[in-house]
């Protein structure tokens, strides 16, 4: 018999409806020691909570997340709230003794994300940072091909995670546009995914040197519409400041050698969710875009007339994190790339071990983008570990 994980979530917007779907289907698709039992969703408003609780499964909500966390029957606390929250969030629910599983990226800024660190480990509770694209059957065959050696000495990584979802100039002040609830804009919400591929893929960065625009200065305030897709929102007539960057350019040198390009942008007219990296060793390439997330393109040398990128359906029984999922070339999408988070974090409670990514991962994250934005406002390399 499975042992029973309680789990609590805080916040009911796109990113509940996406981890509910990867507590559900959790334990269906994977078994194992440890079974999620969605206990009890929260959100500040009653019948926010209650809608949340009914459509996506939870067995209870609450519009108090701070008595939720110190409940009992609570053994995880799952925070998909907006950045500026996840310190207070993983600090309580640290300190109440409960593992964690917190969205990324982990805090507004390096220091609260340093922060969220010292409580988990002062607690010796589990704590995982949500870098969802870890969990792509693809990618983590890109991981073993590299750490295998089949592409040789890696020397590049370039990678462009591309949206357009904020491009109307009316499109309005959502929270995601500034400073104080989110942190940073382009670079810290999509910018840190790619930087987290690129150390799961590469390893650490050492030194970057980058540069921030926004593009639109001022927008119409939110009048919140309520709803969890990223354009369920409208505009009033007052407008407010944008105080993040619409798009982010760095560059930066790997600890091992390969050096790497990076953009992230929500101005990229027509590009939707393109999340991609090239990926070039001296004894091959592969390539990768999650809007055709089931496919690797690999070129290798000496193929001669016959070389050139082929395309490797990664959903096969012997691919990482596809194991469980259909029979071979039955593909998977977006939501199941949650499933898989939960699983690891699943597993991580039934083994006793942390989960991975990590906090330490989050806060090396963390560090890259406080990197690039010093790098912006001085205009010059800045080295990592400087910050
Ligand atoms: C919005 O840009 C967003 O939902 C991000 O916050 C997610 O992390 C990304 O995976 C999809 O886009």
């Amino acid at each position: 018999m499975a042992k029973e994980v309680n789990v609590g979530l805080i916040g009911t917007g796109f990113m509940n409806v996406a981890h509910s779907f990867g507590f559900r289907n959790c334990w269906p698709v994977w078994g194992g020691e440890c079974k999620p039992v969605m206990k009890c969703i929260v959100s500040r408003k009653e019948e926010t909570a209650q809608k949340a609780a009914l459509e996506q499964g939870w067995e209870e909500y609450s519009t108090e997340w701070r008595e939720m966390v110190k409940r009992d029957d609570i053994d995880l606390v799952d925070i998909c709230t907006p950045n500026f929250c996840h310190v207070e969030n993983v600090q309580e629910t640290a300190k109440a003794g409960k593992d964690i599983l917190c969205e990324k990226p982990m805090a507004n800024d390096l220091a609260g994300a340093r922060a969220m660190l010292e409580a988990v480990e002062k607690a010796g509770v589990k704590a995982m940072c949500g870098f969802t694209y870890r969990q792509v059957p693809a990618i983590r065959l890109a991981r073993e091909m590299i750490s295998s050696g089949e592409l040789g000495e890696i020397r590049h990584f370039r990678a462009a995670y591309l949206q357009d979802f904020i491009m109307e100039p009316d499109f309005p002040l959502i929270w995601r546009l500034e400073k104080e609830y989110a942190g940073s804009g382009a670079l810290g919400d999509i910018g840190a995914h790619i930087t987290d591929i690129a150390r799961f893929l590469i390893g650490d960065i050492e030194s970057v040197s980058g540069t921030l625009e926004t593009f639109i200065k001022e927008r119409p305030k939110e009048q919140p519409q309520g709803g969890t897709k990223l354009k369920d929102t409208a505009g009033g007539s007052e407008y407010g400041k944008v105080t993040v960057d619409d798009a982010a350019i760095w560059c930066g040198r790997f600890a091992d050698g390969p050096i790497g390009t990076f953009e992230a942008t929500r101005f990229a007219g027509g590009r939707k969710n393109h999340n991609g990296f090239e990926i070039n060793g001296a004894k091959g390439s592969i390539a990768w875009n999650f809007e055709d997330m089931n496919y690797l393109d690999y070129w290798k040398e000496g193929e001669g007339a016959r070389q050139g990128f082929r395309k490797v359906l990664a959903t096969n029984e012997e691919t990482p994190g596809f194991e469980n999922w259909w029979p071979d070339g039955h593909i998977i999408g977006y939501g199941e790339c949650f499933v898989n988070q939960m699983k690891e974090m699943m597993d991580a409670i039934a083994e006793d071990r942390d989960p991975e990514p990590g906090f330490e991962d989050g806060v090396k994250c963390q560090q890259v983008l406080e990197a690039v934005t010093k790098s912006h406002e001085e205009k010059c390399w800045i080295d990592v570990q400087d910050v």
